[in-house]
């Protein structure tokens, strides 16, 4: 070790580690450390505890650092650290994608495995346009997102994804991909909980879409079920049958991205589920591991599986995969979240809770600057009115003072703040949350 690397170890330097969507020179004044964490709660360095509502970054559904999980990670790295999933497996994937099969809805039953929600989005987006390549429609080669959707990182995400800052630094994007308008209409819809009444014919927008560039174009739609990132944006209701029927109508593929929305965050393993509406891909991430390793998938209906099972048998079907594809502790954490997601009624549970913690985020309403609060299954979205010249200012004073002041984790996006605690909270700790959240709101209206 250098001398230089030496005294960075001594003096634990921040210089070295660039945070992702950070702002690193506020941070690295002012950092928010967290050293240990159990169920519902981190813990800082020095001991204080700090309550997570945020299920990490709406992941650990099932709380941190569950002993089921811990100790089947721990588990397995004695027993496979890991296998290749090109040309061999392990028994644990085909164990984790039949439990993922069978827990979604319809024919969604062929799992395919990465390692993030931004692997899942790109996965999913590759295996639309091969899917129709494979049956002699390759001119099907557009791609239709939505404003304010977010579907990761990658080129295909920030693509079809709809927040402009995480767009306009990085050149021209994917080519051919159109979007959907958002769904959301402060004067419509302001403190609804659950979805909106208002909005469902924004899907004919669709129609729209294909009018202008031939349905013979068009690949896929894709959506989030209900938008996390961009601040808790329910679909208004009838929107999401709407799309299925337009897709269906012109042979495009609907995918949903339900990165945040799957494994219980609106009470039910899937959003197609609470929904009644099918997709041909459904995107997940996050809460499959609740959160303890990092792992991603796509489910597609079967037809769209078999399409690609034509050929001589030797022949690799999809040029797609990861060198983590299926890692052994990654599917070691699936199967052990599974099971306490079905021993603790986790995803029901989730869905008993949702009128007491809409009626606790509603308690926000009529705060100063408050001007909407939105709420569905465990998510709520706030939105702050901004400092004027000075967007995002507020928001982020938020969400430091609620850990400095309140020991409380929130997001944000801009001035929006969200709330989506692990699916194990209690009614108590909802309360405490929204309490919380209402102190360090009158807080920040200076
Ligand atoms: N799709 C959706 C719908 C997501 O919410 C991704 C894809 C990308 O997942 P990965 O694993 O590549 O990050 C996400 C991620 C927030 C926040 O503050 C949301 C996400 C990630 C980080 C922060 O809302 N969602």
């Amino acid at each position: 070790m250098t001398e230089t690397a030496s005294l960075a170890r001594q003096t634990n330097d921040l210089d070295a580690f660039w945070l992702p969507f950070t702002p690193n020179r506020a941070f690295k004044r002012a950092p928010r450390l967290i050293a240990r964490a159990k169920d519902m709660y981190y813990f800082t360095p020095d001991g204080h505890a700090v309550l997570d509502g945020l299920a990490g970054l709406w992941c650990t559904n099932a709380g941190h650092n569950r002993d089921l999980i811990v100790a089947a990670i721990s588990r397995q790295a004695a027993e496979l650290d890991y296998a290749a999933a090109f040309h061999f497996a392990h028994p644990k994937s085909f164990e984790l994608a039949s439990r993922v099969a069978a827990l979604a809805p319809a024919d969604l039953n062929r799992v395919f495995f990465c390692n993030s929600g931004s692997e899942a989005v790109d996965t999913a987006l590759k295996i639309a346009l091969a899917y129709h390549n494979a049956r002699g429609e390759g001119a099907r080669t557009r791609l239709i997102g939505r404003e304010r959707g977010y579907h990761g990182v990658g080129f295909g995400g920030i693509s079809v994804g709809g927040i402009v800052n995480n767009r306009k630094a990085f050149g021209t994007l994917l080519a051919g991909v159109d979007h959907l308008p958002a769904t959301y209409s402060r004067d419509q819809q302001a403190f609804t909980a659950g979805e909106p009444e208002w909005g469902a014919h924004l899907a004919d927008e669709l129609e729209r879409i294909v009018a202008l560039h031939g349905a013979s174009t068009i690949a896929a739609v894709i959506v989030e079920p209900m938008a996390g990132s961009t601040g808790v944006l329910p679909p208004p209701k009838g929107y999401l049958q709407r799309l299925r029927a337009i897709c269906d109508k012109h042979g495009i593929l609907l995918i949903f991205d339900e990165v945040i929305t799957g494994f219980g965050r609106l009470g039910f393993a899937f959003a197609a589920e609470r929904y009644g509406v099918t997709p041909d891909l459904l995107c997940f991430a996050k809460g499959i591991t609740s959160g303890a390793v990092p792992m991603g998938g796509v489910i597609a209906r079967e037809h769209i599986y078999d399409a690609f099972m034509q050929g001589p048998e030797h022949t690799i079907e999809l040029f797609h995969g990861y060198t983590y594809s299926a890692h052994p502790l990654a599917c070691a954490a699936g199967l052990a979240a599974l099971d306490l997601y079905r021993d603790e009624n986790i995803f029901d549970r989730a869905k008993r809770l949702e009128k007491r913690y809409a009626d606790a985020a509603m308690t926000l309403k009529g705060l100063p600057g408050v001007l909407d609060v939105r709420a569905v299954g465990i998510a709520a979205g706030i939105d702050l009115a901004s400092r004027p010249g000075a967007p995002g200012e507020r928001g982020y004073e938020a969400m430091d003072r609620a850990f400095h002041d309140e020991d409380l984790v929130i997001r944000i996006t801009g001035d929006t703040l969200a709330v989506a605690p692990p699916l194990i909270v209690t009614e108590a700790q909802i309360a405490e949350i929204f309490e919380k959240a209402a102190r360090v709101i009158r807080a920040v209206m200076t």
